[in-house]
């Protein structure tokens, strides 16, 4: 199986991380979405990234249904089994992926519109979103018990690209949230390396 990412993709992040904790291999195959390759597009019409390539089956897209897809692959291991425990994953990571939106959001806007023309109101409205979100979780930090599931992935991947694209910007008056990849790293040994290669 192949996944389309980049390195700078929370999505792909979480994903990616996901499936190495899982023991799940994948072939990863960097892919620039502004250039649109025909692998990309004809795979996912969307044109986002990630997408999951399997030998002879559907592509799978988007980074829900690809680890919704890991979960059921890895015989469940990557979800809390009990109905509350595995709601409570699942809103930590449409929070953390909800972020995610809102700062892809702002980093597109300067971006293509260019930093001069970029519309603040819009940027702003954003930025409210993702304060709201981290003092949220700065509060309610999410139990990091003995297995990690996917919620801990999403916020893995939130946290790297607040430290890629807004950093110094987002970890003051935020410490618990930002020590927090440390409690993390003991228990993805992974995460140091992904982190260095990203
Ligand atoms: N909801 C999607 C979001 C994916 C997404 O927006 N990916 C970005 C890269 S991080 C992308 O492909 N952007 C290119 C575009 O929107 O054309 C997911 O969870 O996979």
């Amino acid at each position: 199986m192949k996944i389309l990412y980049s390195p700078a993709s929370p999505y792909s992040a979480k994903c990616r991380m996901a499936a190495r904790h899982l023991g799940i291999e994948l072939t990863e195959v960097k892919t620039d979405t502004n250039t649109a390759p025909a692998e990309l597009t004809d795979n996912n019409p969307l044109g986002k990234i990630p997408v999951l390539i399997r030998d002879g089956e559907a592509p799978i897209y988007d980074s829900v249904a690809i680890m919704h897809f890991l979960d059921r692959k890895s015989g469940g291991k990557l979800y809390p089994k009990k109905d509350e425990k595995r709601t409570e994953a699942e809103v930590l990571e449409a929070l953390c992926d909800g972020v995610m939106d809102c700062l892809l959001s702002i980093v597109y806007e300067r971006r293509f519109r260019g930093e001069e023309n970029a519309y603040q109101p819009w940027i702003d409205k954003q930025w409210a979103k993702v304060v709201k979100s981290l003092d949220h979780l700065e509060k309610n930090l999410p139990k990091t018990g003995k297995k990690l599931h996917g919620g801990h992935f999403a916020l893995a991947a939130m946290i790297g690209y607040l430290d890629l694209r807004f950093n110094g910007q987002w970890a003051e008056g935020r410490p618990e949230l930002a020590s927090w990849p440390d409690i993390f790293a003991k228990k993805f040994y992974h995460y140091a390396e992904m982190k260095a290669a990203a």
